[in-house]
């Protein structure tokens, strides 16, 4: 980036370097990071705009501020337009993150103490549903239901813990789960014991706007998300329900301000308006459905390279390796492909004996690669490089300078911008 001298005016050319140096990052890498995505240049646009100089606590037309003729225009338009794609009759598009969605989620309907059952955060839960090492955990009585030996969703074990334990909510959504969730089932259980049904569809919100991926809106009492991950807009947090009664709406509209924020960040909920806009596109829907055919194409060649899925059944963005076979771990092998600029998460697999800093297995996501449009031909070249990473300790130990040729030139060939 150019060094420019602007009178009278600081200019952080160490930060503006570092951006420009992150950008490059982004270009020449191969991401396979399952939670991220590229935004459009508009949502990155109205992200850095003057909307990030307005103060608008409240909601629209009901705010504490003057001056929020135009921010409240923004934020109906982002409402309406969440509320067309997924179906639903109440969004609340404050949430800075979805961890603060989660949290206004809890603070609405629960007291604290209460029981919550929620997926485990080793079998693909998230921190946020009542991690140990996560206020959620602290501030109410969590328990865990775990995947079974083939990576599914043990709905007898949800049914048994319900019984036992009675909870006041039961989250369903994950962070590594690559199969479909049977909505309808968890529902009918919370019904049974007149749980709350919270989904948090975070990973497989695209999927779902796409609808190519059950809409849990039609079986929730809540559903929250985040807005940069397969939906690809800004980072943010939404929270949606459908056919609740105004107190039920009200009493979330009050969690998320004044329950847990202040003002909301409107220069975001600009952005996501505009990702909104775009995920109504038919390019976002064949762009949705390419994710996971691509996850598809790299999970059938990973199980013909004889690597070990947690789980064979992949309708999402995103799978699972376990690597205890080749006796690696996911810590060491996120190293090395971070050497061929191929970049994945470690991640834990089921009932892992490592921990969090370490595990058994990694994540690989197909968000970022469908969305610079790399085609079939090289996701199969990019699937096998890593296979042969994992198999062959020489190319482990020693940096293949042909393979990184090769990653290197499929990112010239798919820009991301
Ligand atoms: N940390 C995110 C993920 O990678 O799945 C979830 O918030």
């Amino acid at each position: 980036m150019k060094k420019k001298k602007i009178n009278n005016k600081i200019y952080d050319n160490k930060i503006f370097d570092l951006i420009n140096k992150e950008y490059i990052r982004q270009k020449n890498q191969i991401n396979l990071i399952a939670s991220e995505s590229y935004s459009s240049i508009d949502v990155m646009k109205a992200q850095g705009s003057c909307l990030t100089n307005k103060y608008s606590e409240g909601y629209p037309n009901k705010r504490y501020y003057e001056g929020c003729k135009y921010v409240d225009e923004i934020e109906k338009i982002a409402i309406m337009r969440a509320k067309k794609i997924f179906d639903c009759d109440y969004v609340n598009v404050q949430p800075h993150s979805g961890s603060q969605a989660n949290l206004a989620v809890y603070n609405s309907l629960l007291n604290i103490g209460d029981t919550v059952l929620s997926m485990d955060l080793k079998h693909g839960g998230h921190l946020t549903h009542g991690s140990i090492f996560n206020i959620s955990s602290k501030l109410y009585n969590f328990k865990y239901y775990k995947l079974n030996k083939k990576g599914e969703i043990n709905y007898n074990n949800i049914y048994k813990l319900s019984k036992l334990y009675k909870p006041k909510m039961i989250i369903a959504g994950s962070s590594s789960f690559s199969g479909i969730i049977d909505w309808k089932k968890i529902s009918n259980i919370a019904k049974k014991f007149n749980s709350y049904f919270f989904v948090d569809m975070s990973h497989i919100a695209g999927l779902v706007a796409a609808k190519i991926y059950p809409n849990p809106i039609y079986f929730a009492d809540i559903v929250s998300s985040t807005t940069h991950k397969t939906l690809s807009g800004p980072r943010g947090g939404i929270i949606l329900s459908k056919n609740k009664d105004i107190s039920f709406y009200n009493k979330i509209d009050k969690s998320v301000f004044p329950g847990i924020q202040g003002g909301p960040l409107m220069h975001v909920i600009a952005a996501k308006a505009i990702c909104f806009k775009e995920a109504m596109s038919n390019k976002y829907i064949i762009y949705q459905k390419n994710i996971i055919k691509n996850i598809k194409q790299m999970a059938n060649i990973f199980k013909n390279r004889n690597i070990k899925l947690v789980s064979d059944s992949i309708e999402s963005n995103l799978l699972l390796l376990d690597l205890r076979k080749y006796n690696l771990t996911g810590l060491e092998i996120s190293n090395i492909l971070n050497n061929y600029n191929i970049i994945v998460n470690k991640n834990l697999i089921p009932n892992d004996k490592l921990n969090s800093n370490i595990t058994s297995g990694i994540r690989i996501g197909t968000t970022s690669i469908t969305r610079r449009n790399i085609t079939p031909k090289y996701i199969n070249i990019i699937t096998n490089i890593i296979c042969n990473i994992i198999t062959d300790i020489k190319y482990r130990n020693k940096i293949n300078n042909n393979f990184k040729k090769i990653i290197y030139n499929i990112c010239k060939k798919f820009p991301i911008y």
